[in-house]
């Protein structure tokens, strides 16, 4: 455990437990920009240890038919209603393709029916959104890592960045995650949701499903998949869009 998290903790422990003067003492510390970056370099650790410690291979349980949800919200963006989306859609996504690109020795460009044709994993998972709410759905694609390993994805690349066709403040969505995650036994490409085409409210006609993380992550209407070695040169750096304009956490596991 780091200096630092104890520091951060005796700091806390004092300030909740001391008189006003400790507290003003704590915010000092906490202002100075060397302590500042000495204590969130301990949360960064904290989270590191957190992943490093955590069985990262665990699956997330999975459900009966019965205990499907009746009604699955659509939350975030439920039609991105651009004109190229329009034109995709009216044509059933017949015209969409998906690139894999980046870190890969073999870049593809795949078609709905290519992903349709290859080996596929159905489960029957909870999505938990961080705003409170949850629901049970069937979902129906190839594994992220097959498609990974078809493109030849380099050893160098530790992240896949998912960039997606809904646009906020005339920017893409886009979420990424890592290699240990996009590897994941139950990390799909769905094109089916609760045994139909994926429906443009959840994101159709593609996207991920990360059975360990929270809503925020389960990237929807995906037209890119991007090998990167590091996320900095990704939006904000932080390495999805809620984290880089709401400081969600980009590791978001449950
Ligand atoms: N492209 C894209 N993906 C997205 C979002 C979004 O707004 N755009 N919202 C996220 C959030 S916060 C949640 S909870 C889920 C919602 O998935 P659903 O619409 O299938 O319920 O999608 C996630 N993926
Ligand atoms: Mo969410």
């Amino acid at each position: 455990m780091s200096a630092a998290i104890l520091t951060r903790r005796a700091l806390v422990a004092g300030g909740i437990a001391g008189a006003g003067g400790l507290l003003a003492g704590c915010d000092r510390v906490v202002q100075i920009p060397a302590a500042r970056k000495i204590l969130f370099a301990g949360e960064d650790m904290h989270k590191g240890l957190q992943r490093a410690l955590m069985n990262r291979g665990a699956l997330a349980p999975e459900y009966s038919r019965a205990e499907m949800s009746p009604i699955f919200r659509s939350n975030g963006t439920s039609n991105p209603n651009t004109p190229l989306y329009n034109e995709w859609a009216a044509n059933r996504f017949a015209g969409w393709r998906l690139a894999v690109n980046g870190l890969v020795d073999r870049p593809l460009s795949l078609n709905l029916a290519q992903l349709r044709s290859m080996p596929a994993r159905t489960q029957i998972t909870r999505h938990d959104c961080v705003e409170g709410w949850s629901a049970i759905g069937q979902w129906t694609g190839p594994l992220l890592g097959t498609v990974l390993k078809a493109a030849a994805m380099r050893r160098s690349a530790r992240y896949v960045v998912f960039t997606c066709a809904d646009l906020f403040g005339g920017q893409p969505y886009y979420e990424s995650i890592d290699a240990v995650d996009a590897f994941h036994p139950q990390t799909i490409l769905a094109w089916a949701m609760n045994g139909a085409a994926l429906d443009v409210p959840h994101g159709a006609p593609v996207r991920l499903r990360i059975e360990r993380q929270l809503g925020y992550k389960q990237a929807k209407y995906i037209t890119a998949i991007t090998a990167v070695a590091n996320l900095d040169g990704i939006g904000r750096g932080k390495g999805g869009y809620w984290e880089d304009n709401v400081d969600y956490d980009w590791y978001a596991g449950i």
